[in-house]
């Protein structure tokens, strides 16, 4: 980690990139420990040198995380894509009966669970569009019956807004549902859903969808009840700068009524197969962008995960410089982003993780959901 040493002329050189990039003001605010504003967001999102941003960034990300870069050993479930809001960014989500539909029965979950008890699995994530008939026993038999093959995993499943569905469906409140669904296995729940809250974005691009409020309190509802959750923003799509920085102003100010949130993902819209295709989706620049950003004014969240499915490996890899703590994991296999057109492989292995890592210059930390370290990978040749 580099310390900030009066006089050494790399700070005198950083000073005076971040000054010709108009940055001063909140480069010293960063260095004082203040909290930046929404202005500041904008004037970061604006400004085309990324190298000053991410310098800024990577002083809170060492701040918070030193050197550590986590990662985890994990599996991805999507028991089914049959969906009523068929948002227009989604190409996963599908009606009832088209070809592309499908659902997994209890028993098939529980059968890939099984295939890979051989791993050395300790999340399964899991989440799915939000069924027209499913009932809620389905859910809590999905719960148990993974924790009936595999005890001691920690399942991180079902969005807010699945969570708000259940509720519907049961004629009872999230917090009641949530209980139910604790009881039965659920360990955390994945920071899906959220898109962009405003009011316009939704209104355009999902406007059957829970709306951000709602979102928000289910999460704060799942905090107050000592279930973490993560948190997402679906980007480079139709929001305006200024709409993500509300969106990251409004999970900061959640963030500071619970503490609840471990982890922020930005997460770079795939527009092939969607209502979108006509878009390019973001760029690399807009990807790092968006992770540096996240990390200097979501300065509440302890993680902000580079999410390796949706931009790659290699950039990934980088942005644990720009402000990412976090690649996520091994995955297999990923579906949603893949159905819309992603590049990247549907898992990656935990080896070729430690080794980005340490490329990196970062020290590899294999981690809970809940971050807890299971092991540092040191120099030592990685084992799996
Ligand atoms: O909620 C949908 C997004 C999310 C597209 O919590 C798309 O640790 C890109 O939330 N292009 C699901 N994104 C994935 C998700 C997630 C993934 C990894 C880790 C965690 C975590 C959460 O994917 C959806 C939606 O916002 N999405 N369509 C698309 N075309």
């Amino acid at each position: 980690m580099v310390q900030p040493v009066p006089g050494n002329r790399l700070f005198f050189v950083m000073d005076k990139r971040i000054e010709q990039a108009g940055l001063t003001g909140i480069h010293e605010k960063v260095r004082a420990g203040q909290r930046l504003d929404g202005d500041d967001a904008v004037r970061l999102y604006r400004c085309s040198d990324i190298l000053a941003v991410g310098y800024l960034a990577n002083l809170v990300r060492e701040r918070i995380n030193g050197d550590r870069a986590y990662f985890i050993y994990n599996q991805h479930i999507n028991y089914s894509n049959i969906c009523t809001n068929l948002c227009s960014f989604c190409a996963f989500g599908r009606k009832k009966g088209d070809a592309l539909a499908y659902e997994m029965s209890v028993d098939e979950v529980r059968e890939k669970v099984r295939a890979r008890l051989d791993e050395p699995i300790v999340e399964i994530h899991m989440v799915g569009g939000i069924h027209p008939d499913k009932p809620f026993d389905y859910y809590l038999d999905l719960l148990r019956a993974i924790k009936e093959v595999r005890p001691e995993v920690h399942i991180q499943a079902f969005t807010c807004v699945e969570i708000a569905h259940l509720a519907a469906l049961q004629g009872s409140t999230p917090e009641e549902t949530l209980t139910v669904l604790r009881q039965a296995g659920l360990g955390s729940l994945p920071g899906g859903g959220a898109e962009v809250f405003s009011p316009r974005i939704r209104e355009q691009t999902c406007k059957d969808k829970l709306p951000g409020d709602q979102w928000l309190e289910v999460a704060k509802t799942a905090h107050r009840l000592g279930l973490n959750t993560n948190a997402t923003m679906l980007y480079g799509h139709l929001e305006t700068i200024e709409e993500r920085v509300e969106h990251l102003l409004a999970l900061r100010q959640a963030q500071d009524e619970t503490g609840g949130f471990l982890a922020f993902i930005p997460l770079a819209f795939h527009p092939r197969n969607t209502e979108l295709s006509g878009l390019t989706g973001p760029t690399g620049m807009d990807d790092l962008k968006n992770i540096a950003v996240a990390r200097l004014i979501l300065d509440n969240f302890p993680h902000i995960k580079a999410y390796w499915v949706m931009i790659g490996p290699k950039l990934a890899q980088l942005a644990l410089s720009f402000g990412a703590d976090d690649m996520d994991g091994t995955v297999k296999e990923e579906v949603i982003t893949h159905m819309a057109g992603a590049e990247t492989d549907q898992a990656i292995g935990s080896t070729t993780l430690i080794e980005l890592i340490r490329e990196a210059g970062r020290v590899p930390v294999e981690r809970t959901t809940l971050y807890e370290t299971i092991a540092v990978h040191g120099v030592e040749a990685a084992t799996r």
